[in-house]
């Protein structure tokens, strides 16, 4: 079987944050230093990258599983990890990015043009960073967070200013050869081309790209053929060209009831209507050729189509058909907006960022969904009981016990953070029953605190600074 390779399934998988680590300094005659634990590094991105040079998505074909690297976990004596490599991955000029659903992600258009496929997980804190005139030897650190993994769609729309169209063998591929310096695949058996070939074409002052189209049959918007599919290369063209045969051997075709049935194929698959056309009358070289096209020349013509004669195998009308796209495609441009040479396309993100949600589900049970809470759970090691303790503080402080108590929850009720195939489930035991204010917060010895009034001002001062770490923490340093 034929392998098209202009839609490619590729599985990414971003780099996962490095752990951070918690360590204590050991210094000669100082038994026990202060905590000094490095930070994770964080894990590499995946991402796309638009380079004019790669004109396939073959590779992926191949190998389309692509891992950035994780980030180094920390170690003591402050020292971070590595960060992991990003992972870039040049793709063609025209790619559109899907996810499974088939949803567009980003349109990748112009030299340069980048798309993060997969994000990097964040380095965990070492204790080092987690340690605060409350906290003053953390002994956890914070983990750091998985890589993000996804499955993506790859498809491709050339970038073409004009594009040939027409029945298998009209000629198209030859006509791009003599055009232009590309070398396509020849031959005189239909369905040569299987995938788009481009090619760039000077004329005067004028560069444009032209590119073929695998060749249409009637049908071929009901998936006939080749099929439909490479209909969607012709989108971004700017002007079509009609390549007509003037010498086929098959008895019940001839160059305008062929232009027809193209025309409405291209009617069927749409959005195609307001392309300026011209018409291509291929292989004159043949004498019936020639009459043939003579014969039809004025019909066409009247039905309003600029028609030019030529042989693709004699190098016939070449120069003049090559001016007159020139002229058409300056036209095109200049009637376009001037686009950006480099655009960067950032995937739109939820934008629950501050908040979160708490919702009941079923008898005992609720379910807290936000962008922080579902984040720290992945940062705590929950094999340690001071991070845990530290994960029930943040979301305290973020206001989810309070949330729970307000949507009726209960001691020992079932709490899942997370979605539902990834969560993480607790028995909830709320931090502030009643008065428990006075117990003060994880790796607080309220007794060695002063009277109250003094030490709540403390606290409230206190938190206010822990709020402040927790922006930190939310910061991701690039
Ligand atoms: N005599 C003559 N033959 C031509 C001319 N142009 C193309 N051919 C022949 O027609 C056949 C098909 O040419 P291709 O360029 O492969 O046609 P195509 O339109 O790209 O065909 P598909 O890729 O199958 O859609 C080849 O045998 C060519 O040599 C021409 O101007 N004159
Ligand atoms: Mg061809």
């Amino acid at each position: 079987m034929t392998t098209f390779v202009d839609r490619v399934e590729l599985h990414v998988a971003a780099g996962n944050g490095g752990h951070g680590v918690a360590s204590v300094m050991r210094e000669k005659f100082k038994p026990l230093g202060g905590p000094d634990g490095g930070n994770g590094g964080r894990g590499g991105d995946v991402i796309l990258v638009v380079d004019q040079d790669v004109t396939t998505l073959l590779e992926y074909h191949h190998h389309p599983h692509r891992k950035a690297t994780n980030g180094q976990p920390g170690a003591g004596d402050h020292r971070a990890g590595k960060n992991g490599q990003d992972l870039v991955l040049p793709v063609p000029d025209g790619t559109v990015v899907l996810d499974r659903a088939g949803n567009v992600l980003a349109d990748l258009v112009g030299q340069g043009t980048t798309f993060v496929a997969g994000q990097g997980g964040r380095g965990g804190l070492g204790n080092a960073a987690l340690a605060s005139a409350r906290r003053k030897a953390p002994g956890f650190a914070l983990l750091g967070e998985p890589g993000e993994a996804r499955d993506i769609v790859l498809e491709l729309k050339t970038v073409a200013d004009v594009a040939l169209v027409g029945y298998p063998s009209a000629g198209k591929s030859s006509l791009i050869s003599v055009l232009s310096a590309a070398k396509p695949k020849i031959a005189d058996y239909p369905f040569t081309t299987l995938v788009p070939n481009l090619g760039v074409v000077t004329a005067g002052s004028t560069v444009y790209t032209i590119a073929d189209v695998p060749g249409l049959i009637p049908g071929a918007s009901q998936g006939k053929g080749l099929g439909l599919e490479f209909l969607r290369h012709v989108e971004r063209c700017e002007v079509l060209v009609h390549v007509l045969d003037t010498a086929t051997l098959e008895s019940d075709r001839d160059p305008v009831s062929d232009l027809d049935i193209i025309e409405a194929e291209l009617a069927q698959y749409g959005g195609l209507d307001n392309r300026p056309r011209v018409v291509v009358l291929n292989k004159i070289d043949i004498p019936d050729g020639q009459d043939l096209a003579d014969m039809i020349r004025p019909d066409l013509e009247e039905r309003g189509y600029r028609v030019f004669e030529v042989s693709a195998v004699a190098r016939t009308g070449l120069k003049e058909l090559s001016y007159a796209l020139a002229g058409i495609v300056a036209e095109a441009r200049a009637a376009k907006p001037v686009q950006e040479a480099t655009r960067i396309v950032i995937r739109p993100k939820a934008v629950d960022d501050a908040g979160f949600t708490v919702t009941p589900e079923g008898e005992g049970f609720f379910r807290v969904r936000g962008e922080k809470p579902e984040r720290w759970v992945r940062q705590t090691d929950f094999n340690n009981d001071e991070a845990v303790g530290y994960l029930a503080d943040r979301l305290n402080r973020l206001g989810v016990e309070d949330q729970l108590r307000k949507v009726g929850a209960h001691a020992g009720d079932g709490i899942a953070i997370g979605p539902e195939d990834n969560a993480v489930v607790f028995d909830w035991e709320p931090m502030m029953a009643a008065g428990a204010e006075m117990l003060g917060r994880r790796g607080e010895d309220h007794r060695m605190d002063a009277p109250r009034p003094a030490a709540v001002r403390r606290r409230d001062r206190e938190a206010a600074r822990d709020e402040a770490e927790d922006e930190y923490q939310d910061f991701r340093p690039f």
